[in-house]
């Protein structure tokens, strides 16, 4: 079995040119596994903390302070890989070492033990041997969080081609859908300077029921009927939105404000209007018994939790207990380490919930979670639809279609 040889840190930047870790863990002395943590804007409450105190240089100074502790580990057993992290660093939110080093060790190491046994990721990540294609779910419109004034207060429009057959055919469909949408952007509005978010979706400045018109009209001009070919989701991100004092959600670029069951029908009009095939995040983070109203009258939509389960194992035995949603988020660095994401992975997947493995707003041109998606049996990856770190990703799940192992398409 390959043994990691050494484990070195570095500073680098993200999509939105913010500091962050990548780290290099070499197996045998020549098998570089190499990982650099993403990380989000619109943050769950509960999520493991990314760095201490904000700080990824504390990160850094502590794993290598740190990195002799794993040498000699077999670079396959992501258990003992994560017993050496939790030994450093005990806190379940990974205050000390920093979720971003948890995520970026474990991935990193399988990375190179996948390169020393000649075997692709996804296949050291996988319980069961049956590997199918995610479908892609691409921002095509952002807002909130992930785009400036002006823009929705919706933080994301996603398109997915449901009706694809196969993973090229997916990816082709979402591209020409966000560049349609350009066109019907700029015939809407001529000064639209073409600005995009921070996932690549285009940034308007539209409001949210605009925004929502004309990407279903970018879908139409293309010949494609709504629910079938092509389906549109939507990150509502409503924890954004969400005031604990005022008990309501504020809609700040739309001017308006809606009580927790007024938000339920702003939903479920969008759901029902739209066709929606994925609904996130429709209420804030702690509405479980809201979350399991929609779920309970939309049982045929992806009803998600992102920040309201933010990839947590307990959280979401909570929200099962609850039918708080029949479809889960999955971002590693959420949970910190790819050892608590998989335990997640198959409670979900034991549990009938559906999983999206996500990339994260603030990226790198790393495609792992191409990998982890297809590993964890994920029925839709989001990922985005352009940009070098969200084609990154793509390419890599066009070069893993040269596998015969990965036989079509996941059933939504
Ligand atoms: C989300 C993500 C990714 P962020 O809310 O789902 O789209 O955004 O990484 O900013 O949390
Ligand atoms: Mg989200």
């Amino acid at each position: 079995m390959p043994k990691i040889t050494s484990v070195k840190a570095r500073l680098i930047y993200n999509s939105r040119g913010t500091k962050t870790i990548e780290v290099d863990v070499t197996s045998d002395n020549k098998f570089l596994g190499r990982v650099c943590a993403p990380s989000g804007a619109s943050v769950g409450k509960h999520e493991v903390v990314n760095f201490p105190d904000g700080d990824p240089q504390k990160s850094f100074q502590f794993l290598t302070e740190n990195s002799e502790k794993f040498l000699e580990i077999d670079s396959t057993d992501l258990k003992s890989i994560h017993d050496t992290i939790r030994t450093l660093d005990p806190n379940p939110e990974y205050s000390k070492i920093g979720g971003a080093v948890a995520f970026a060790v474990t991935i990193a190491s399988l990375d190179s033990a996948a390169k020393a046994l000649g075997e692709p990721l996804f296949q050291l990540i996988s319980k069961e041997k049956n590997y199918r294609f995610p479908f892609p779910l691409g921002n095509i419109l952002g807002g909130g969080a992930h785009a400036g004034p002006g823009t929705p207060d919706i933080q994301e429009i996603l398109i997915c081609a449901i009706g694809a057959k196969s993973i090229r055919e997916a990816i082709e469909t979402n591209l020409s859908v966000h560049k349609e949408l350009r066109n019907v952007l700029q015939k809407e509005d001529p000064s639209f300077t073409n600005g995009r978010g921070d996932e690549g979706g285009w940034a308007p400045k539209l409001d949210n029921e605009k925004a929502l018109e004309l990407s279903a009209v970018a879908c139409e001009n293309l010949g494609f009927t709504l629910g079938k070919e092509v389906a549109l989701g939507v990150d509502f991100a409503s924890s954004t939105q969400w005031s604990e004092k005022n008990k309501k959600y504020r809609y700040e670029r739309g001017g308006f404000e809606k009580s927790p069951e007024k938000q339920i029908e702003f939903v479920s009009n969008i759901i029902e209007k739209y066709k929606l095939v994925y609904a996130e995040d429709a209420v804030h983070e702690e509405a479980f018994e809201e979350m399991a109203e929609l779920t309970a009258k939309f049982p045929k939509v992806l009803i998600t939790g992102d920040d309201l389960i933010v990839t947590n194992t307990e959280i979401l035995k909570n929200a099962i207990k609850l039918k708080a949603c029949n479809a889960a988020i999955l971002k590693v660095n959420q949970a910190g380490s790819l050892y608590d994401a998989l335990e997640f992975a198959d409670v979900a997947n034991s549990n009938n919930i559906k999983l999206i493995t996500s990339h994260r707003s603030g990226e790198s041109v790393d495609s792992h979670i191409a990998h982890i998606a297809i590993g964890t049996n994920s029925k839709m990856i989001k990922v985005g639809v352009v940009g070098g770190e969200r084609t990154a990703k793509l390419n890599e799940l066009i070069r893993l279609s040269e596998h015969d192992l990965i036989c079509g398409m996941a059933q939504i």
